[in-house]
């Protein structure tokens, strides 16, 4: 059997009708150590055609929702600064679509544009962080875009972000902290629900960096962190924060797929189905 190459190896996409945009973003400039994570996008899509459509735990077919998956954004030549403007851009025009943008890296510093996007459509906002790295240095290998300033950088927008599954810090993003008086950042491998979520405002935007899970579900990826969280424990979490806030989007990042061991690249694609189903 063929099948088509997109999220959920669909054999009709229409955008029109979509509910749901899969913006596949390939970008991969700062990475720190294992680098390929420009290949996370093909991996999660490659895997997600071959996970079934139908939900157990929900009770329906997923791609019922209405799902497009646009080509993949390539920044070959640009700068991160201009890589980051077009992302932005792009989030824009789905966002006018009133799309529902689930997308995928690529490294970590494609959530600052979607973030930026995001942020001028809505007012009452605030995002999820899902990480081992609280990412809140100034400055990162000469750049202050690099995966590892993200959510500096998010925060300096002046939206409030709540990073679950932290377990690696440097001094300056304590310092940060403490001169910040930042306390929604909630250390693995505890998940206090309630004051999680009580620390979410109404809309919600999840960045997921598949580091944030434990590295024996999820090896893939650039700089692994032992004592991440587990499945069900995230699986928990997204669907109370869809139950007491609204998704308004979402993105997976940081997957740099291993030859051969392909069990990650599926989870990262059922955690995309996961994320989509909880929130529409
Ligand atoms: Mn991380």
């Amino acid at each position: 059997m063929y099948l088509p190459y997109n999220f959920g190896g669909l054999n009709n996409q229409s955008y029109k009708k979509a509910k749901v945009v899969v913006l596949p973003i390939s970008l991969e400039k700062t990475v720190s150590y294992m680098p390929g994570t420009k290949f996370g996008p093909r991996a999660i899509i490659n895997a997600s055609r071959y996970i079934e459509l139908f939900d157990i735990e929900m009770g329906r077919d997923l791609s019922q929702i209405g799902i497009f998956t646009l080509p993949e954004l390539l920044f070959a030549k640009k700068s991160l600064e201009e890589s980051i403007k077009e992302i932005k851009q792009a989030a824009l025009n789905l966002l006018k679509d009133k799309k529902f943008i689930l997308s995928l890296g690529g490294e970590h510093t494609i959530s600052y544009g979607l973030i930026s996007a995001f942020k001028e459509k809505y007012k009452d906002f605030s995002v999820l962080q899902i990480d081992a790295h609280s990412d809140l240095r100034d400055e990162y290998e000469g750049t202050k875009f690099s995966h590892a300033c993200v959510m500096r950088r998010v925060r300096d927008l002046g939206i409030s972000v709540t990073g679950v599954g932290i377990r690696s810090q440097d001094e300056t993003e304590i310092g940060y902290m403490k001169k910040k008086k930042i306390k929604t950042i909630f250390y693995a491998p505890m998940i206090p629900l309630k004051k999680i979520i009580s620390s979410l405002s109404k809309n919600v935007y999840i960045t997921f960096d598949v580091d944030g899970l434990d590295p024996s579900i999820m090896p893939s990826t650039g700089t692994p962190e032992p004592g991440g969280l587990g499945w069900y424990e995230v699986l928990s979490l997204i669907k109370q924060v869809a139950k007491e806030r609204k998704i308004v989007g979402a993105d997976i990042v940081e997957l740099s797929p291993l030859k051969g061991i392909i069990f990650p690249d599926f989870l990262a694609a059922k955690l995309a189905y996961k994320i989509i189903g909880y929130s529409l």
